[in-house]
């Protein structure tokens, strides 16, 4: 029998997910990757082939089946001039639901979480409820770990955070329950406009048997009649908040009380939102629900979302470079400055991928300290307010932010943008900015 043939477009982790994945299904697998020095070169055994350079449609034509990374647009056009020819394009999650599927695998449950901010807290949190509940759980997609790079035999629970670029190239899931957490604007250099991003969302729902949605979010509202329906919310249905005599407010189930908010560890209003959607998600797939509320009271989040970093000499510094788009700095600006006995200091800037700045006005007019901006598009952002100030850099931001704060102030980098104008990745970012603040401490050490 001829070795089957497919192409592997990209060689991050998720083309060479991809590549060991096909290598042990039998596959003879060839790579293409636009960059000169791909990341994953050095990983590749001989029997890959790998093409450098700029994407060639009459080349990839040749394939039946192409497997495309997420940094690949489909509208790319060498993949349009492939899709036209016939061949059939899809990505790793597409593989893995075709996996899951096959004997060693169906017996195990799978949660889908996607949404434009809270994935990777819902997704860990989730995964950290599963462990509390003792069973055998693999969380990965979008937060870190290839989806492929999971499947064992022996797994009972998958839980898959999906990104909308994984989602144009799934179509086989058959999730448990999926979620759409909220919707806000992202990604629009990848879409033609944001209904097209939000209804990339959607497809989510289209490959789960049960859907959770978010009742103060239309955009996350399931177009699928007939299908199983539940949600969470700030008022006191289902999945909901309710307040005692006391105005105490409680994560709750129908009225009746799960959790006082005030033993959550994670802070800000959309972690609440957070904690009830992990809640519900973890109920469907029956994990225990003592397991779960012990969870909610010890998880303290992942680093950089509104992570602490250091006190100051009384003023303290918030990491939450994760923020890269409005909404997610919008959540996390939401009320602060009512929590803080002085100023609410905010770092912003980046590369905005296409955003419109201009909601954030509202938030930023209620920042009574600074307001300043660095990076590609920090001149659109400080559009948004009079009073903010452009800077070079973060070192920089971090320098006129520290001489113009006093005890009692807050400072947040929240950048409302990805780093990739200035930073390999959002990680490096906050390590950077968590670097610069340490060494302000470091100052003051005698
Ligand atoms: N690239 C090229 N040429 C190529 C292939 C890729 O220039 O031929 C570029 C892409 O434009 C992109 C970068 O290389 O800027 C990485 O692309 P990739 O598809 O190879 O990425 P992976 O390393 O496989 O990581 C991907 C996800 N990255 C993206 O979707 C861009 C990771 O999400 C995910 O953790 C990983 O798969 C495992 O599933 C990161 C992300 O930023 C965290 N996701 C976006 C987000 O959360 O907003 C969607
Ligand atoms: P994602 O994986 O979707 O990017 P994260 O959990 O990593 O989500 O959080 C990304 C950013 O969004 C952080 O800045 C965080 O503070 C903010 N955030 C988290 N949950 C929510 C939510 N439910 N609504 C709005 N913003 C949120």
């Amino acid at each position: 029998m001829p070795e089957k043939k497919v192409a592997v477009l990209g060689l991050g982790i998720t083309g060479l997910s991809c590549v060991n994945f096909l290598q042990q299904e039998g596959y003879q697998v060839s790579v293409f990757d636009t960059r000169e020095n791909p990341p994953g070169a050095d990983k590749l055994n001989a029997q890959v082939k790998l093409f450098k350079g700029p994407l060639s449609g009459a080349l990839l034509s040749g394939f039946a089946l192409i497997i495309a990374s997420p940094g690949i647009a489909l509208a790319t056009p060498a993949l349009q001039s492939a899709a036209q020819a016939g061949c059939e394009i899809i990505g790793d999650i597409e593989l893995f639901a075709r996996k899951l599927k096959t004997a060693a695998y169906r017996h195990a449950k799978l949660v889908t979480i996607t949404g434009s901010n809270g994935k990777s807290t819902v997704t860990s949190l989730l995964g950290e409820m599963a462990i509390e509940a003792n069973v055998k759980v693999a969380v990965g997609g979008n937060i870190g770990i290839p989806a492929l790079d999971l499947l064992a035999p022996e797994i009972e629970l998958y839980i898959l955070e999906l990104s909308s670029f994984q989602l144009e190239t799934t179509h086989s899931l058959d999730a448990d329950i999926a979620t759409i957490l909220n919707v806000s604007e992202d990604h629009l250099d990848r879409y033609a406009s944001y209904q097209d991003y939000a209804q990339t969302k959607q497809l989510i729902y289209q490959q789960s048997k049960k859907a959770l949605f978010n009742r103060d979010d239309l955009l996350t509202y399931p177009n699928i009649e007939k299908q199983p329906q539940i949600s969470f919310g700030f008022d006191n249905r289902l999945y909901g908040l309710i307040t005692d005599a006391d105005n105490k407010i409680f994560l709750a189930k129908e009225g009746t009380p799960l959790l006082a908010v005030e033993l959550l560890k994670l802070s800000g209003k959309h972690n609440w939102m957070n904690a009830l959607a992990a809640f519900a998600l973890g109920e469907t797939v029956n994990l225990d629900n003592a397991a779960m509320l012990h969870t909610l009271q010890k998880y303290s989040g992942l680093a950089h979302r509104c992570e602490f970093v250091a006190d100051v000499n009384g003023v303290r510094w918030i990491n939450d470079s994760k923020a890269t788009n409005v909404g997610a700095t919008q959540a996390a600006l939401c009320g602060l400055s009512e929590t803080i006995s002085g100023n609410l200091h905010v770092i912003l800037g980046g590369e905005g991928k296409g955003a419109d700045f201009s909601e954030l006005t509202q938030v930023l007019a209620e920042v009574k300290g600074s307001i300043v901006c660095f990076g590609k598009d920090a001149e659109k952002i400080a559009r948004c307010n009079k009073r903010a100030q452009r800077v070079e850099n973060l070192d920089a931001a971090v320098k006129l932010i520290n001489s113009g704060s006093k005890a009692g102030d807050l400072v947040i980098l929240s950048p409302a943008c990805a780093s990739l104008d200035m930073y390999p990745n959002f990680m490096a970012r906050g390590d950077h900015f968590k670097t610069l603040v340490n060494s302000l401490k470091m100052e003051l050490t005698p």
